[in-house]
């Protein structure tokens, strides 16, 4: 039963006691749970204990909200949203909870009259790192405006015990410790130790012919693991919609069904507990690198399997129809990490709901749609096809099935094109089948999608180019976006009041209304006070920066910020090329005239990379050399920042003059740190790459650096044949520096540390550094000039700001329910749960 506003009111004010939102009632309920869920009173009680009572009673009043969001969904025969993700890299939630909540000042209050500062609490949290980095964070800023647009969704992933390896230097060197990050307890979660599912793993398949004659499939485990569900309540921003995010740990079935082992199905098959418990022990720390491990493909099934068990249970219970699945779920691959959902949906309507192969193909067709994250060949996943029989034997035969019918289909139209037939099927021929999840993915899917607007066109050129030859209707683009609410008014609250104070707070929830900045980037009175709140950040950050690492920087120097995983596709070697080659000419021009800068790099490198871990020893070396040389006179300092997660992403991004967007021209997907500091004022040095191409046609070409190859010239240049060594003999200020790094002049005279990176620059150089490092120098020198007019540098930065309405998740999330999903909005309004007791 809907209830009307006045009813809401009356509810509001039941609720007010145990739910209300006043400072007053909010200290109440700290209180509560100090002592009922910590057991402590104020005068025991640690600060995590404050922020553990804090965190319960804003779960408390997200609850309230999730609850009616649930009971809504499970009784409209409203379509729900299924995003399927291996990663979701949140961040921390109080802060942003209490935001959407709309509730941080009153909080501010009720910790002050505690005797608490909110920060310190808030700093308390551990974040939950579930996810490497850019796949996983749109993931999370995806689930964010889901919630605000009052969309129904569910998010299915994994919780693993721990996630992205803490990062620490040591001698300048990459360390790897572990992310214990469930060791204080979760606040934000709550497991449904009720809701499980089972899923099987390796064993074999044993075919019979049933009484009516059918040919059935009966999987034989080698084990059986159960999932458990564990769900975080995702808030939207002042709305009461509050989505979920379920995730799957990985346990042992504890009893089993005995007429089932009577069977033979689980002899043997409840296995032991650490096996089971160790699928969802870790977070693979590769990006961009397939990791082909049975554990990793174990991972994918179990999360996927669980989900779609989950998902058919949710549409059977309400009644709807196995044959239109497709009603109540739209299922959404995050990359092809989920793409093994495509022959779990067939396996579950085959074998498990005996729904006709026709029919189940059908049905699944309609039911999923693939995002690809990446061109780079190294990253697409295959899985060798021993090892995938050896972990999802019934799956093999899925598979070969879907590959036979389709390459039949395939056959036909294209009149047997034996190219075009072998790079579509699903399964590579030669000695070593290989399984391509890629084309799985293709295959199952009714909508395909890159994630900017120069990688959709790239995939139909490129990767995907036979796919889109014959199913062009299923190619679109869906350029990504961020949350407002977390990389603007969160992360940076003096520049949004000052945003506020001049078009009002439209902009958080329709970003599009920046645009009324645009009449201010004018106005000098304006100019001053945007740039003093940048001032004001940086101030902050180089704090930290003192703290983290001992390096003093000057806030009033340009900072220039290059944070992301390290990658040589991502070039931060040519970012410490261009260092090298300024320190170089102060060695050689003492009094030549330099803006002072502080060069601020952060990234995690994956643990098994090699050169990626070589190009943070490089940083920190050359960090190590210019910061202490008396002739630079604190002109230039380089920064690493260790540990670059969301909560160190957002007191970076704020302070930050310059955004370094550098990656060979067709290699970066999309990017979205280049959105989130756009957003926050820095101007873009980037190539046209990825989103930066999008982000530059919105905020005018004289207000970004443009330098590099395009796409195209890189392809050109590699068809010619292109040599590094020839741009290293003709530049000197890039012969110079890479000879010093040989030298040893960074690394006490011991050349041979960087040996495996100058080789890998000179005499191959696939991510055409070199060709670009002159062209990068010279738009830095621009960047400088630049910043010495302080009027033309804060108009730039505020036109930034100004045009990035785009770039808002909530515009990416509209276009996928535009144009895929087919899914509107469901407001939700509260709900008197306590009314039959009261
Ligand atoms: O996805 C990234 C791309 O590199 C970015 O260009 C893009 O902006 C974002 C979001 O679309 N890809 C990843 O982050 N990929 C991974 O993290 C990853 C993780 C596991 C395995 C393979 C890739």
């Amino acid at each position: 039963m809907k209830s009307s506003t006045k009813d809401t009111e009356s509810i509001l004010t039941r609720e007010e006691t145990r739910t209300g939102l006043g400072p007053e009632t909010l200290k109440r309920a700290i209180l509560n749970h100090l002592f009922y869920n910590q057991g402590k009173f104020p005068e025991i009680a640690t600060r995590n204990d404050y922020y553990m009572a804090m965190s319960f009673a804003v779960r408390d009043r997200l609850l309230q909200r999730w609850v009616a969001s649930v009971k809504k969904y499970l009784n409209a025969d409203q379509k729900i949203v299924s995003y399927l993700s291996a990663e979701y890299l949140l961040g921390p939630h109080l802060a942003n909870n209490l935001i959407n909540l709309g509730i941080y000042e009153n909080m501010e209050k009720a910790s002050n009259s505690l005797g608490m500062n909110l920060d310190w609490l808030i700093a308390k949290e551990q974040e939950p790192g579930l996810g490497n980095g850019g796949l996983g964070r749109l993931a999370a800023c995806y689930m964010d405006s889901l919630a605000t647009l009052e969309i129904p969704a569910i998010g299915y992933g994994i919780r693993y015990q721990f996630g992205i390896f803490e990062q620490d230097i040591k001698d300048g060197w990459q360390i790897e410790d572990t992310d214990n990050w469930l060791r204080r307890g979760n606040p934000w979660e709550i497991a449904k130790r009720e809701l499980g599912y089972d899923v099987k793993l390796g064993g074999y398949v044993q075919h019979y012919t049933d009484i009516n004659g059918k040919f059935k499939a009966n999987w034989i485990p080698g084990m059986i693991v159960k999932g458990i569900a564990y769900d975080t309540p995702i808030l939207g921003y002042r709305v009461n919609t509050c989505n979920t995010l379920r995730l799957w740990k990985s346990e042992a079935p504890k009893s089993f069904d005995f007429q089932t082992f009577n069977q033979g199905l689980y002899s043997g098959a409840v296995s032991d507990k650490t096996v089971c418990e160790n699928i969802s022990k870790v977070l693979y720390p590769n990006d961009e690198q397939r990791e082909g491990k049975i554990l990793r493909l174990q991972q994918q099934y179990f999360f996927v399997s669980c989900s779609l068990q989950d998902m058919i249970a949710i549409h059977l219970s309400q009644g709807g129809k196995i044959e239109r699945f497709y009603d109540k779920f739209v299922v959404q691959l995050n990359d092809t990490h989920p793409a093994i959902g495509v022959a779990e949906m067939m396996r579950l309507l085959v074998d498990v709901y005996e729904v006709e192969w026709d029919l189940a193909w059908d049905i699944t067709k309609k039911s999923f749609a693939y995002t690809n994250h990446t061109l780079l060949p190294e990253a697409l996943e295959t899985w060798d096809q021993d090892l995938f029989q050896s972990v999802l034997p019934r799956h093999l035969e899925i598979i070969q099935e879907i590959n036979r019918r389709f390459l039949d289909e395939v056959t036909i139209r294209t009149y047997g094109d034996q190219d075009l037939i072998s790079s579509l099927s699903i399964i590579s021929d030669g000695p070593w089948k290989k399984i391509r999840m890629a084309n799985l993915a293709c295959a199952g899917s009714f909508a395909i999608n890159g994630v900017a607007a120069l990688h959709s066109e790239l995939l139909k050129k490129t990767v995907l180019k036979d796919w889109y030859q014959l199913w062009p209707e299923k190619f679109s683009n869906k350029t990504n976006g961020v949350t407002p609410r977390r990389w603007m008014v969160l992360s940076n609250p003096k520049l949004s009041s000052l945003i506020s104070s001049k078009i009002g707070e439209g902009w958080i929830k329709n970003l599009d209304e920046l645009t009324g900045l645009e009449q201010y980037a004018d106005d000098p009175s304006f100019q001053q006070e945007w740039m003093v709140v940048k001032h004001e950040m940086k101030k902050d950050l180089a704090k930290r920066i003192l703290q983290r690492t001992k390096i003093k920087v000057d806030p009033s120097s340009i900072f220039d910020v290059h944070v992301k995983r390290i990658h040589e596709y991502k070039r931060q070697h040519l970012n410490i090329l261009h260092v090298i080659a300024l320190y170089n000419r102060i060695k050689q021009n003492p009094d030549a005239e330099v803006v002072p800068r502080t060069f601020i790099f952060a990234g995690k490198a994956a643990p098994g990379y090699h050169l990626a871990k070589l190009m943070i020893k490089l940083i920190t070396s050359v960090a190590d050399v210019v910061n202490q040389d008396p002739i630079v006179k604190d002109r230039i300092k380089v920064v690493f920042y260790p540990n670059y997660n969301v909560t160190n992403a957002q007191r970076i991004y704020p302070a930050a003059d310059v955004s370094e967007q550098i990656s060979t021209a067709g290699k970066e997907a999309s990017g979205t740190g280049n959105m989130k500091l756009s957003m926050n004022g820095a101007l873009t040095i980037g190539t046209l790459d990825g989103a930066n191409v999008e982000i530059r046609d919105c905020v005018g070409a004289e207000n970004f650096f443009l330098f590099g190859l395009t796409e195209e010239e890189v392809q050109q240049k590699k068809s010619e044949g292109y040599n590094p060594f020839d741009y290293y003999m003709a530049n000197p200020e890039l012969k110079l520096a890479i000879d010093q790094i040989n030298s040893g002049y960074f690394s006490h005279m011991n050349g041979s540390v960087f040996k495996d990176l100058i080789n890998s620059l000179l005499y191959h150089d696939q991510y055409l550094v070199l060709a670009d490092f002159e062209s990068y120098v010279a738009e830095q020198e621009r960047v400088a000039e630049a910043y010495k007019d302080k009027q033309r540098w804060a108009k730039m930065s505020i036109l930034n700001a100004a045009r990035m309405g785009k770039f808002s998740s909530d515009r990416s999330i509209k276009d996928y329910c535009d144009d895929i999903w087919k899914v509107g909005p469901s407001p939700v309004e509260l709900v008197d749960f306590h009314q039959k007791t009261q």
